[in-house]
């Protein structure tokens, strides 16, 4: 799988490809993340990509120009599952989404900054329009970021089996039950019985218990999905 991400602040998304998971992904050569600068594509004298809002009022919108030749020059050597657009007017990210999108083939991402990307490249080029969320950040970029990690780290081969997703809250619509480390008792808090008894059955079960539990009491409209 390759990820071409186009932003105007190269700079925010070198640290999350930088380590841990991610950089091991593309260190095995399970994933290729490319990072692409908007503004090289302008061919304003100035380098500029974006503009007043026709209308009026307050905030910049990003230009056509310097996004476009950017997607058409990558589509003239790749071909794109999904071309995605980062923005908080899209379909909220979960779990069935990323799970998805790690199984196709290559995806290119666009963040947006100020008021957006002019409406007719969404419309040209666009294939699904992501949010990850209720809130508005300052850039697509953050957004990218979690919405890479959520499927590269879903590319077969990328966690081996102490980071195994199959346990992950949201994998079966259960948020995961608690877990402890040595040492079994702190501070007189002791670790429930049945984790050091070497049942597996017994541990199964009690994990799933106290998933379901949690779920109830934390997020019953997980449930309701079921
Ligand atoms: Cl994808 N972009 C921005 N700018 N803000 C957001 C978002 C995306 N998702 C939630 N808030």
């Amino acid at each position: 799988m390759r990820i071409d991400i186009l932003t105007i602040l190269p700079r925010l998304l070198d640290g999350p490809f930088n380590d841990s998971i991610l950089k091991r992904a593309i260190d095995k050569g399970l994933v290729e993340v490319f990072i692409h600068d908007i503004r090289t594509y302008s061919k304003n004298k100035h380098k500029k990509v974006d503009d007043y809002a026709f209308g009026g009022g307050a905030g910049m919108v990003m230009q056509i120009q310097p996004i476009a030749d950017c997607i058409d020059f990558l589509k003239q050597s790749n071909d794109y599952d999904e071309i995605i657009y980062m923005t908080p007017d899209g379909k909220q990210l979960n779990q069935r989404m990323a799970n998805q999108l790690s199984l196709g083939g290559n995806l290119m991402i666009i963040c947006g900054h100020y008021k957006g990307i002019d409406e007719r490249l969404r419309e040209k080029y666009i294939t699904k329009e992501i949010s990850i969320g209720d809130y508005v950040l300052s850039g697509g970029e953050l957004a990218a970021a979690v919405l890479s990690d959520s499927i590269i780290r879903l590319i077969p081969g990328v966690l081996n089996d102490e980071t195994s997703a199959l346990t992950d809250s949201f994998q079966d619509d259960l948020l995961a039950p608690p877990v402890y480390t040595r040492p079994a008792e702190y501070d007189g808090m002791k670790v429930p019985e049945v984790l050091l008894s070497g049942n597996f059955k017994k541990i199964e079960e009690w994990r799933y218990e106290q998933a379901l539990e949690r779920t109830k009491k934390r997020r019953p409209d997980l449930l309701e999905k079921k």
